[in-house]
């Protein structure tokens, strides 16, 4: 390993720009001109490295991701050598800080707390040699943010952990500020089988309930892990799995309604799809819609390498009658997308491949999945069908495939990180273990040489209050902008990214006024906590559809919630 290491610094030496192109779009330039393809692809840029393979990446303040990967060799090491798996990554410096982690948090889970703690749930078995750790599956982890550079986790590991052992886990930020832990798996797999499948929920901190029977878990088998949750505006759940969907009320522990079967193939790991639940606007009583799009299928039965990836996307209105899933084009193959909301409401898809199943390499190193998809996509869910897919964007050439991460930040860009298909981790293989890291800036930030600006935003939000910002339009000096402008106000929770699940990830449009100087906004926080869980997320103001930067705050049922 350690001459793995040398020839690893050198090419770091060599890789790393010293400092990349200026990111035009970090202070105001009256009078630039942006190229035609830029304008209309956007911007594609490579700068940094994440030190550790970024399985796992949260946003945790206006500049700063935490990145958590499973214990494995990584560049990033300790002054043992023994190698790190967590790192606190800076997007302004590009730059990161290690932490340590004592338990294996292999394929977990995490989510906030509303007082603004995040935990990390459930992972893998022990682990020895030079990248010790000791078994994860019942884990609890908590990390509390700050901004003196100085915080660590601290974890349960044997005393007040979880009820479950759980690999593959879903968690969901609750309204009552604790988030909610759904099913897994005993031990890792290339697939779920009865014998280690954990079809049940638990909260965390313990809610009296302890364990709960979620046979929905059962009946989704064998395609079910990471299971797609959502809290809905009523209170209930959407909960997906395979090519199932249900609404749940876990107040009662109920299955409310079951939803007609997805047509196609199961879109769960390892034949993975990605999903979201499309903007909730109180211009139509939040109505909820949810996509799921792309996964993969099997072949006579069985997963295969050479399975072709899928090329539909399901999207299905919870608010008809008799609600249906209307099926859709997602332009071509793909599985393992990442779908990640941009500041403006659209959906990014980008990550994945074209053919095989999640999972790591087989005997000889035969890749299961394989057939990069280098394109980016954005789904405009207001359009119509036909009209919705938006393409010839900026495109990478780094294959981001099994145990990539992308999530979108408050300065309207996309981070882009991660891609591990080899089991143990290797930076000489075909697809190797990745760790460049990718800034995508999308067309709304070529759109004008000026951002609106905002100002005077409070820190918390609690539900149904009004707040009042500033606003600064900050019109082009050169354009001629006689028209009323088109505001925009919004929250956006990027959620927790891994194996193309962006947990508790959410869009919300909140009700304003605008002063008719033009120079305040009256903001509306949103009515009550199942429109938007407590915990962080961040404000956008859109101007004509160019985003201001983004304010990264919290939301709250009482100020005094928030300990951060
Ligand atoms: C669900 O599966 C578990 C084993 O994975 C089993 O113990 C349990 O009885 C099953 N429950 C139902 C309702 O089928
Ligand atoms: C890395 O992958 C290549 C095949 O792509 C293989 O030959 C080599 O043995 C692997 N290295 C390690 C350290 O496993
Ligand atoms: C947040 O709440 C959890 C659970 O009650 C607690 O363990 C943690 O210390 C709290 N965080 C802060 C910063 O107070
Ligand atoms: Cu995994």
């Amino acid at each position: 390993m350690k001459s793995v290491g040398l020839l690893l610094a050198a090419a770091i030496a060599t890789v790393s720009p010293a400092l990349a192109d200026p990111v035009p779009f970090y202070w105001q330039n009256p009078g630039q001109e942006y190229s035609a393809a830029v304008k209309k692809g956007g911007k594609m840029e490579q700068i940094g490295r994440t030190g550790v393979a970024a399985m796992h990446a949260v946003l945790i303040s206006d500049r700063k991701i935490l990145i958590i990967d499973k214990a494995e060799w990584n560049e990033a090491q300790f002054d043992s050598g023994q190698s790190a798996f967590s790192v606190e990554y800076d997007i302004i410096t590009n730059d990161y800080r290690l932490l340590h982690i004592d338990t294996n948090t292999f394929c977990s889970a995490g989510g906030f707390l509303k007082n603004g703690t995040f935990i990390s749930t459930g992972g893998g078995e022990r682990k020895g040699r030079t990248w010790k750790a000791e078994e994860g599956f019942q884990s609890i982890r908590h990390f509390t943010p700050c901004e003196d550079g100085e915080c660590q986790w601290s974890e349960f590991k044997t005393t007040s952990h979880m009820i479950g052992n759980r690999w593959y886990p879903t968690v969901e930020q609750m309204p009552e500020g604790d988030i909610m832990i759904m099913g897994g798996s005993i031990r890792g797999a290339r697939v779920n089988r009865d014998e280690i499948n954990v079809p049940s929920i638990e909260y965390w901190p313990p809610r009296p309930e302890g364990l709960i029977d979620f046979p929905f878990l059962n009946e989704t088998m064998p395609y079910n892990l990471y299971p797609i949750v959502y809290t809905l505006p009523d209170g209930n759940l959407f909960v997906f799995a395979n090519r199932h969907a249900i609404i749940y009320n876990y107040k009662t522990n109920e299955v409310v309604k079951r939803l007609p079967e997805m047509k196609g193939n199961p879109r769960s790991y390892p034949l993975t799809g990605a999903s979201v639940m499309l903007p909730l606007d109180p211009a139509n009583d939040y109505n909820v819609e949810i996509i799921v799009c792309g996964g993969s299928q099997t072949v006579n039965g069985n997963l295969s390498p050479k399975a072709d990836a899928d090329a539909t996307c399901g999207r299905i209105n919870l608010g008809d009658e008799n609600p249906q899933w209307e099926m859709d084009t997602f332009v071509h193959p793909r599985l393992m997308p990442d779908a990640v909301f941009l500041a403006d409401g659209t959906v990014m898809f980008l990550n994945g491949c074209q053919k095989g199943f999640a999972g790591y390499q087989s005997k000889n190193w035969i890749y299961v999945n394989t057939d990069p998809t280098f394109d980016l996509l954005i789904y405009d869910p207001k359009k119509s069908k036909g009209k919705r897919w938006k393409q010839d964007l900026a495109s990478t050439d780094i294959a981001r495939m099994y145990h990539s991460v992308a999530l979108s930040l408050p300065d309207g860009r996309v981070w882009v990180a991660g891609s591990n298909n080899n089991e143990p981790s290797n930076i000489t293989a075909i697809y190797p273990t990745e760790f460049r890291v990718e800034y995508y800036s999308p067309p709304y930030l070529f759109k004008s040489s000026t951002r609106p600006l905002i100002s005077n935003v409070p820190k918390i939000l609690t539900y149904d209050q009004e707040y009042t910002i500033n606003l600064n339009l900050n019109y082009p000096l050169t354009s001629s902008h006689t028209a009323e402008p088109v505001i925009q106000v919004a929250l956006l929770r990027p959620g927790f990214s891994t194996h193309s699940m962006h947990m508790s990830q959410r869009y919300v449009i909140l009700k304003y006024q605008i002063a008719s100087d033009k120079q305040t906004l009256h903001i509306q926080a949103p009515p009550h906590a199942n429109i938007f869980p407590p915990g962080p997320a961040t404000l956008h103001v859109l101007r004509d559809g160019v985003p201001a930067e983004g304010i990264f705050l919290h939301i709250a049922e009482n100020e005094d919630d928030v300990a951060v």
